[in-house]
């Protein structure tokens, strides 16, 4: 590995955030790419710190600080990720749903949504199925992302689904959902129209549904 990703992945997972600005920003000099960077050392570096929570090396303060660093170094590959086109294609709500705190992946897909020119709401972390509801009366858009990391909190996609369609807006919109611990087979039973397993590729899918429509 190019010596540099491999010390921005170490700063990352012990949480030196000033360290890993530092070296994001070097690499960038040296002409690293943007996605080399997110997909070669940052990303790798959260999936060690999550397994050594597994572990038990790790705790939620180690878990916490480490993903401060992620984030700071996400926002200096932000411009380069996000390259948007000028006029947007359509409008997407994103959002964390209730009970979860995670929103690394959640930020990314937003980032790359709006890299392939989409107009993006970021409804934030532990959002519920009410806010969705009213988010998409306020702002119609054409596709809701929904993103969870818990186990315990993939249920509430099925929930904010079921509000759409009592609040009757369910064939206005779009559902898409994510993140590691969702499938395919999960989104299928759930009846959410798309399920994307990466940030990219959320992006594209938010796309191509837009030029389906
Ligand atoms: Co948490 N955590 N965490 N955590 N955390 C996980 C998810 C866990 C897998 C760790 C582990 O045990 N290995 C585990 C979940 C187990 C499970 O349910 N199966 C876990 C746990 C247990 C917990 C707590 C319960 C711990 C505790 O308190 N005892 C607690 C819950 C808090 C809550 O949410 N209510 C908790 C807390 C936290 C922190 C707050 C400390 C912190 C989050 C900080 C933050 O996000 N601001 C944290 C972190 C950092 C992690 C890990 C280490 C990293 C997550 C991450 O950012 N990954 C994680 C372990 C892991 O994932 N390996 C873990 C990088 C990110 C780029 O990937 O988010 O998967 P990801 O996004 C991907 C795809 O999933 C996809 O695209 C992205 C990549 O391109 N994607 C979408 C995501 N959303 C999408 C939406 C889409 C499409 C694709 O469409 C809309």
């Amino acid at each position: 590995m190019t010596e540099i990703l491999n010390e921005i992945q170490q700063a990352v997972i012990v949480g030196k955030m000033p360290q890993t600005q530092v070296l994001v920003q070097q690499a960038l000099d040296q002409g690293l790419s943007a996605n080399e960077i997110l997909n070669r050392a940052l990303i790798p570096a959260m999936t060690e710190v999550g397994a050594r929570f597994e572990r038990s090396e790790f705790y939620v303060p180690e878990m916490l600080i480490a993903a401060r660093a992620m984030k700071e170094g996400l926002a200096l590959l932000k411009p380069k990720l996000a390259q948007a086109s000028v006029k947007p294609i359509g409008r997407v709500i994103i959002g964390t749903v209730v009970g979860d705190l995670h929103d690394i992946g959640k930020n990314l897909v937003g980032i790359m949504m709006e890299g392939m020119g989409l107009e993006v709401i970021d409804l934030g972390v532990d959002v519920a199925p009410a806010k969705f509801v009213e988010a998409v009366r306020d702002t119609a858009p054409q596709i809701i992302g929904m993103s969870a990391l818990l186990t315990t909190t993939m249920t509430a996609m099925k929930a904010t689904i079921e509000a759409l369609k009592a609040a009757g807006l369910r064939d206005k919109v779009k559902v898409m959902v994510g993140g590691a611990p969702v499938t395919h087979k999960f989104a299928e039973t759930i009846g959410a129209d798309v399920y994307a397993s990466d940030a990219a590729s959320a992006a594209s899918r938010a796309r191509a549904l837009l030029q389906s429509n």
